[in-house]
């Protein structure tokens, strides 16, 4: 009998996942459209160097999702569903701080994390956990009612955690296995029909928009479904155009005509959904949530933790700035900082060490050969080796609070006398029971390999640098 691969599975989840986003959120088959067209059109305008950092068959597929749920528990079991996929646990993001107003999660991301796998199908979601033992947030009573809540709820079906168990060990799943396992994961991510609790879930709400998302219902959902697009100046032009309201920036780094890092993004909100809701006398009513919403973005260069740390410093002088002029575009302000302090080539970033890439043997030797030197700069300056950015396949936790925060309805409460509870990456591996990547040394070794290789083709000794 046949069988489907890790590696399969995980692009036909990505592609159910997008057919049901789409039939649940109209606006979201709009901006594909949308960013399918400006991916076209940028490839015709710079042709093969619009492929720099992804084959356009990655691109068009690429999709990151984003979900939450409320307990350890539940996080172990996502790990195993995506576990099944090929997809691990990467990065630790801490959106308590990052946020201003009241967004009480952590959070990891699931991709694939080796090269091979990444360019078959990178397909990642950010998934994100109620820190419920927050009691900057939650008071005792409410914490101790919300874990009754949460501890009463079943969001992933036994048999799906078995058949996944069963994939990510084999690495494979017999077809009819295949088949019950992907209609069981999709229909986990739908929006439930399930009438919710009207007063349960306007009090969690009062604490925070997000926390009543994640707690206040009794299932999970797919939050937003995220297209990559090579334009996304271009792209938010066009929606706008089409009167779609885009959120009035674009997150990340700025547009400027120096080489793209990391991540930018933006996003709108998705309209309000007519929902079941059971009021106090128990009489099922119709009411309305806004839950869900479009987001898009735009990937660039990973940096390494230098290049990050020089990226955060930046975008410390742009606050700065755009704090003592309140009338400018940050935009504008953001770019006249990178003009000023961001290296303005691929080149210069990998002289500097501020960014991965991978190299590779070009073809042929360089004409006036003799031999090759034992320095990676000057084996690309002479031609012997091409260097090849290495693509982000992170986040950003200041991007990803932006982005919670543009779609909260209300401020939410928090109060700053209360101590914080700690979370961070080795808590979350203790919880999960498995390894959150850092993702520094995923993009270090992808950078490190490629060298062992060409040093070994060229027949130089010692480690190249
Ligand atoms: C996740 C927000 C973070 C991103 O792209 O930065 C995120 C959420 O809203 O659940 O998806
Ligand atoms: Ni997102």
């Amino acid at each position: 009998m046949s069988t489907i691969s890790q590696w399969q599975l995980r692009a036909e989840f990505a592609e159910r996942l997008s057919a049901m986003y789409g039939r649940e959120v109209p606006a979201y088959t709009t901006l594909v459209g949308v960013s399918r067209e400006v991916n076209e059109d940028v490839l015709r305008s710079r042709g093969a160097d619009a492929e720099r950092l992804g084959s356009i068959g990655r691109v068009t597929a690429e999709r990151h999702g984003a979900i939450r749920v409320g307990t350890p528990r539940e996080l172990r079991q996502v790990a195993r569903v995506f576990g099944a996929l090929g997809m691990h646990p990467v990065g630790f993001y801490d959106l308590r701080e990052a946020a201003a107003s009241a967004v009480p999660v952590v959070s990891t991301a699931f991709r694939p994390v080796d090269g091979a796998e990444l360019a078959r199908n990178p397909f990642r979601v950010f998934t994100s956990m109620l820190t419920v033992a927050d009691q900057r947030f939650f008071d005792p009573d409410l914490r101790s009612r919300l874990e009754t809540f949460l501890a009463g709820r079943e969001l992933f079906p036994p048999e799906l955690l078995t058949l996944a168990d069963r994939a990510a060990a084999d690495r494979e799943l017999p077809a009819d296995d295949a088949e019950r396992f992907l209609r069981r994961a999709v229909r986990v991510f739908e929006l439930s029909r399930e009438p919710v609790d009207r007063a349960w879930y306007r009090t969690l709400e009062r604490v925070s928009a997000v926390a009543a998302d994640i707690g206040g219902v009794r299932g999970t959902h797919i939050n937003h479904l995220t297209p990559r697009v090579l334009d996304i100046d271009e792209l938010y032009r066009r929606m706008t155009d089409r009167g779609v309201e885009m959120i009035d920036t674009i997150q990340g780094p700025p547009a400027w005509k120096g080489p793209d890092v990391l991540l930018r993004q933006t996003s709108f909100r998705a309209l309000a959904e007519s929902r079941p809701m059971r009021t106090e006398d128990g009489s099922v009513v119709s009411g309305s949530l806004r839950v869900r919403f479009g987001e898009v973005e735009a990937r660039g260069i990973a940096l390494t933790r230098a290049g990050r740390a020089h990226y955060d410093e930046l975008l410390g002088r742009v606050d700065e700035q755009a704090s003592q002029h309140p009338t400018a575009a940050r935009g504008d302000l953001a770019r006249a900082i990178w003009e000023r302090h961001m290296p303005g080539s691929e080149e210069e970033l990998a002289a500097r060490g501020l960014a991965y890439f991978t190299y590779r043997l070009a073809d042929g030797r360089p004409r006036d050969g003799g031999s090759p030197p034992a320095d990676v700069g000057e084996l690309v300056r002479q031609g012997w080796v091409l260097a090849e950015p290495v693509v982000y396949e992170d986040f950003l936790p200041r991007s990803a609070a932006g982005i919670f925060q543009s779609n909260l309805t209300g401020e939410g409460t928090r109060d700053n006398d209360q101590q914080s509870t700690a979370y961070d990456a080795d808590w979350l591996s203790g919880a999960i029971d498995r390894e959150v990547l850092d993702p520094f040394a995923l993009y270090e070794r992808q950078q490190n390999g490629s060298l062992a290789q060409v040093a070994r083709a060229l027949g130089l000794t010692g480690t190249l640098r």
